[in-house]
């Protein structure tokens, strides 16, 4: 773990990286592709964008994040233990019987998550609620919502979308993992998902897509969805199932990988690289 003062973005998404890595390996199998394409969006919300304080997780002036895509949940943990919310050590809790940190989040067993998720296409509803209750009572807390491509095959998110924008929740940003994959194929062999970001302008979305693979392009889509003062944003982050990790990214279904010879061999290459980010090589 690095000093967290010390840290800029690439380390801090190479840390949760790192952590979400060994959370995976050490229990087997688990979400990793859509665990993997969210970590540079992690690193910016906790290490930058996302008003939290974790000595007091129930802050009321807090930010909140909905991770409407549940099944991403272990790299959720990585950020949130990095974080100080708990002990680095619970991440290899994770799944297993009495854990704090089942696969998918859980408000009542995880300190940091505010919405229980896992059943996909549930988390832009319960952001319309959140922003709407801020609105009433004039207050400024953002509701950062992720979602993904694969999730939007639903019809829920898109009723909630409508609602979000023609009540102009503009503390609303909406980030849709573009990753391209569902869990058994691509999306567009499913069901396809055409134009997200001319989808959500027609929604009433402020829309735009962003290389969601650095932390820098994610920072600056935050910071521009920031200045808009009359609609919610929606940021279409152009990411890879598996991303940061070539050998993973190259496994054609890695919704969920259960981790054989070569993918504990690749993991542990892994490691030492992004160890060699986290301490710039003076470990
Ligand atoms: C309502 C519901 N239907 C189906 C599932 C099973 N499921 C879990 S993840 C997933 C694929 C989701 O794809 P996507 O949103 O693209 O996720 P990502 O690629 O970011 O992992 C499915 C179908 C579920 N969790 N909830
Ligand atoms: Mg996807």
């Amino acid at each position: 773990m690095v000093n967290l003062k010390m840290r800029d973005l690439t380390v801090f998404a190479a840390d949760i990286r790192k952590q979400l890595l060994i959370e995976l390996r050490n229990f087997g199998f688990g979400h990793l592709g859509g665990s993997m394409s969210i970590v540079e969006l992690l690193a910016v919300l906790y290490g930058s964008e996302l008003k939290h304080n974790p000595k007091e997780p129930n802050w009321s002036e807090r930010d909140f994040l909905i991770l409407s895509k549940g099944h991403a949940g272990p790299a959720w943990y990585a950020a949130l233990a990095l974080e100080g919310y708990f002990p680095i050590e619970e991440l290899l809790t994770l799944n297993k019987p009495y854990t704090n940190l089942p696969s998918h989040p859980d408000r009542l067993k995880t300190i940091g998550v505010d919405m229980t998720s896992g059943s996909l296409g549930q988390g832009p509803s319960v952001a319309a609620g959140l922003c709407e209750g801020f609105k009433l009572q004039n207050k400024d807390n953002y509701v950062y919502v992720v979602v993904g491509d694969g999730e939007l095959n639903e019809g829920q998110p898109w009723e909630a979308f409508q609602y979000i924008a023609s009540r102009n929740l503009n503390h609303c940003i909406v980030f849709i993992d573009e990753n391209k994959k569902q869990l058994d194929g691509t999306t567009d062999e499913i069901v396809k998902s055409f134009d997200f970001v001319n989808k959500m302008r027609a929604f009433g979305f402020n829309s735009f897509r962003v290389d969601g693979k650095h932390t820098q392009t994610i920072l600056e889509g935050i910071r521009k969805a920031k200045g808009f003062s009359q609609k919610p944003t929606c940021i279409v982050l152009e990411t890879i199932k598996g991303q940061g990790v070539k050998h993973f990214e190259d496994i054609v279904l890695n919704h969920v990988v259960r981790f054989n010879n070569d993918d504990v061999k690749a993991t542990d290459e892994a490691l030492v690289e992004l160890d060699s980010i986290i301490y710039g090589g003076k470990e």
